[in-house]
């Protein structure tokens, strides 16, 4: 481990916002590991890319080697995002930290027990590997065997195409928890998902001089997403748009951007957004030529959202009346186009996936679709994403519809499971029933790569899954007792800095991000580690006979199959730079015009009706009601006020914090020098109330169960709110939700519970 300039981190960590912050070049580490900085050794600069706030590489990182080893992060400038944030900086802590998990594994005492590990060869645990899943392929059949990961999204591509040649469509990530119900309520509009949303997409970030109204709705990016901060607030100083900030919470994201902020109940944003289209519909401020031209449902919708007067949606917001008036006139006077920047908070609620419709809806009833500064439909130039490779190297073009009939999730989301499909270039299972699938025998093992059980609600049934299993084997950095002690052997996986696979992509520019050391210990890169066990299971002709050149042929395949025109050479010729791939034909506005939203290439939408549906067709076909309806969250103090009683506080879960990734990096010094243990954050209110103070121990409680953390008292949230991040080991949040999930998405409602705090 390195010796650190620890005093010289906190003090910058913390002189920018904890770390979030842009930090100067420089600035860290000007006292490096002594030993190294001492030596006179010549100083070797690589190139990388920063994985930690997403699994996906965002900062571009230039890495400062001496003598072999990396002892200094800097940002890389004149860069896509030119910072670097502290998470970025401590990779180099997570890089050499002496608790890696570093040779396979398998467990010498039974499940559910402090996992006991003995070392073994990686031929004996691809033996092992191919013997249990083609027993259980042969036996009861191969859609019984999951391939699922966690957060991690680069493993994405080769997972898939290791499931669909084995035989099984049950390819599931964390995606069906995170906001992948976004892409979903895009599809019931839309018909396709085309915009790239979250707060790590440019879906929905204004343009300046174009866009007049700017809602972020749900989402802090100053803290979940920090590299695209700087480029918002450019947007901002330069242009005349109005910003709407609605978060139960008072963020820097409200700080730095808030003309008007709606610090609303949770949960309640789906009323707030159909009052606004109310505001918008009773001025005649929409789009009358879109709408009579190109949407269906409009009547029943104007009609819906007469209901959501200003005074009754101050209500059920409980925000003053004139709050939400003003952002209604804003809305009227300044015209359009709007955008709406939204993230996680929407899906994690059990009407989220109506609740979005709602809010996303503004956006074409003010004629903002595919028009510069509204919601703009990217110019594809190439079928190919960051986290799911190229549907052609995955093998979800070719393989995956004749599986899809073996999906188990249908019986439970079968919206989902019909709309998550191979076009989208993925068909994530929904995972969230995975204690239902093991329970039912409809899922018997699983190989699993970067999956932590903690992330779900009651994550009990999901250990149980796993314990319950016939075979679980799981890739990771480190031994994870919290998911490992449930599973039948671990893997040693390479991290970013170890491996290349896959190119990192930047609007249209390809980075290629090789290796820059060797992996620790006997790990392996994801992508061979799916190579290795595709061959294994006897697909070497698919796998190219696994091995070191592994990630190369990965890679060689994943470019060829995404027509992108690009080879391998070609980015080894230009890296560190990257490769520009050109448009493939004119950029275009409002493609709904000219075909380049269907599949057929017809005019309109891909939806039942062939037009943007305001009352969506497909609900309506599944039984659902077809309006975005409004309604409370299940848990909550309108919907259960006798549970209320004794747990009158709302606990909202998860909201980001700046120096953390989910579970990542926990025992990283500098990081956990920031935040070194579970914080529960109170209102001064809610604390005087309960004779609190920061810095005391308490206990959260609900329905379902109890933890500890330490209280942190802050005017950042409500009143009646509890705010708490997940993934602690010692404090999992997620014990004490409950398993209620979106009955449209199947996705959990992280973001609404009931719950009460005390001093202990
Ligand atoms: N209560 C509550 N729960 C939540 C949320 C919330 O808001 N509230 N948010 C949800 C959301 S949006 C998400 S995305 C999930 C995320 O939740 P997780 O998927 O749990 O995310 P991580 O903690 O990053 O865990 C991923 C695991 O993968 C390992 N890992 C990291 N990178 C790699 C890699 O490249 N390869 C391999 N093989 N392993 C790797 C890590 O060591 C870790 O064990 O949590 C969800 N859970
Ligand atoms: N540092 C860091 N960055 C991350 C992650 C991380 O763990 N750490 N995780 C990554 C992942 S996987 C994801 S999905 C994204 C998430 O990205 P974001 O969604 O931007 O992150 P959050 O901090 O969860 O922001 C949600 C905001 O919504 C507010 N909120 C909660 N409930 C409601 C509600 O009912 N209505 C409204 N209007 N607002 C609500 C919260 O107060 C919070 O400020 O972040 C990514 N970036
Ligand atoms: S902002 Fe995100 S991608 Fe950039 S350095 Fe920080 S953690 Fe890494
Ligand atoms: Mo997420």
């Amino acid at each position: 481990m390195l010796k650190v300039s620890r005093r010289t981190f906190l003090k910058i960590a913390a002189a920018t916002g904890a770390g979030a912050s842009v930090l100067g070049k420089n600035i860290l580490f000007q006292s490096a590991d002594p030993v190294l900085a001492a030596s006179t050794s010549p100083e070797v600069v690589k190139y990388s890319h920063c994985v930690q706030c997403n699994h996906t590489p965002f900062c571009g990182m230039k890495l400062i080697f001496k003598d072999d080893k990396l002892y200094r992060i800097e940002k890389r400038s004149d860069y896509n995002n030119n910072l670097i944030c502290a998470k970025g900086v401590a990779a180099i802590q997570e890089l050499y930290d002496p608790e890696r998990l570093l040779y396979p594994m398998k467990r010498t005492n039974p499940k559910g027990e402090p996992g006991q590990w003995e070392r073994i060869s990686w031929d004996e645990a691809l033996t092992t590997i191919a013997d249990k899943l083609n027993g259980i392929k042969e036996k009861h059949g191969a859609e019984k065997v999951a391939f699922i990961t966690g957060d991690p999204k680069e493993p994405r591509s080769a997972l898939m195409r290791l499931a669909y040649t084995f035989g099984s469509p049950n390819f599931g990530t964390e995606s069906s928890t995170c906001f992948l119900a976004l892409d979903l309520s895009n599809k019931l509009t839309f018909g396709k998902n085309h915009f790239m949303t979250g707060p790590c997409g440019p879906g929905g970030n204004p343009v300046p001089g174009k866009t007049k109204v700017a809602i972020f709705w749900g989402t802090n990016p100053a803290w979940s997403a920090p590299f695209s901060v700087a480029g918002l607030r450019n947007a901002k100083e330069k242009g005349d748009c109005k910003y709407i900030v609605v978060d139960p919470r008072v963020t820097p994201t409200v700080h730095t951007f808030a003309d008007v902020h709606l610090q609303i109940r949770p949960g309640t944003d789906g009323a707030l957004a159909l009052c606004f289209a109310k505001a918008l519909i009773e001025n005649d401020a929409y789009d009358k030529e879109f709408v009579e031209k190109w949407t269906h449902g409009f009547e029943e919708y104007a009609e819906y959202c007469k209901q959501f007067t200003v005074e009754k949606v101050a209500e059920i917001c409980d925000v003053p009346a004139e709050r939400i008036q003003e952002a209604c006139d804003i809305l009227v006077k300044q015209g359009s186009p709007i955008v709406c920047k939204t993230a996680a908070a929407w899906p994690h609620h059990v009407n989220g996936v109506n609740s979005h419709r709602a809010m996303w809806l503004l956006m074409p009833l003010t004629g903002s679709l595919d028009v510069p500064g509204g919601l703009k439909v990217p110019d594809e130039p190439m079928d190919f994403d960051m986290w799911n490779g190229s549907p052609g190297f995955s093998r979800a073009r070719d393989l995956l519809p004749k599986l899809d009939d073996k999906r188990v999730d249908r019986k439970y989301v079968p919206i989902w499971a019909d709309m998550e499909d191979y076009y989208a270039g993925q068909g994530n299972l929904q995972l969230n029933f995975l204690p239902e699938y093991v329970r039912d025998g409809e899922i018997k093992a699983c190989v699993a790569l970067g999956v932590n059980a903690m992330m779900w609600p009651q994550t009990q049934e999901y250990q149980k899954a796993f314990q319950d299993m016939e075979f679980a084997v799981s890739a990771d950095f480190y031994i994870r007792p919290q998911t490992h002690d449930y599973v039948d052997m671990i893997l040693p996986a390479a991290m970013s800095f170890e491996r290349a696979c896959p190119v990192a992509r930047f609007g249209r520019k390809l980075f290629l991000r090789e290796p820059v050391v060797e992996p620790a210990g006997e790990a392996r890169p994801d992508y061979r580690i799916c190579c290795d066990i595709g061959t294994a299971l006897g697909f070497g002709d698919e796998f190219w006979g696994g091995g070191e050149k592994s990630e190369e042929n990965c890679l060689i395949e994943t470019l060829k199959t995404s027509g992108c025109g690009v080879t391998l050479e070609d980015l080894r010729a230009a890296s560190p730079e990257g490769v520009v791939i050109p448009l493939k034909g004119e950029p275009q506005d409002k493609k709904y015009e000219t075909g380049g939203l269907r599949y057929d290439g017809k005019p309109g939408f891909e939806t039942p009706t062939g037009k943007m549906e305001f009352t969506s067709e497909v609900l309506r076909k599944y039984g659902f009601d077809p309006l975005p309806i409004y309604k409370e969250p299940t848990q909550g103090p309108v919907s259960s006020p006798e549970v209320a009683k004794d747990f009158p506080l709302i606990l909202n879960s998860g909201s980001r914090v700046p120096m953390y990734t989910h579970s990542k990096q926990r025992h990283t010094p500098w990081l956990r020098d920031l935040m070194p243990e579970p914080i529960c954050r109170l209102s001064p209110k809610a604390a005087r109330e309960r004779g609190i103070e920061t810095g005391d121990e308490v206990e959260l409680s609900t329905q379902f169960g109890a933890i500890r953390a330490k209280a942190e008292v802050t005017n950042i949230v409500r009143d009646d709110c509890i705010d708490m991040f997940h993934g602690w080991e010692q404090a999992n949040v997620n014990l004490v939700h409950a398993r209620d999930f979106d009955p449209i998405s199947g996705f959990p409602s992280y973001k609404e519970g009931l719950c009460q705090v005390k001093k202990v």
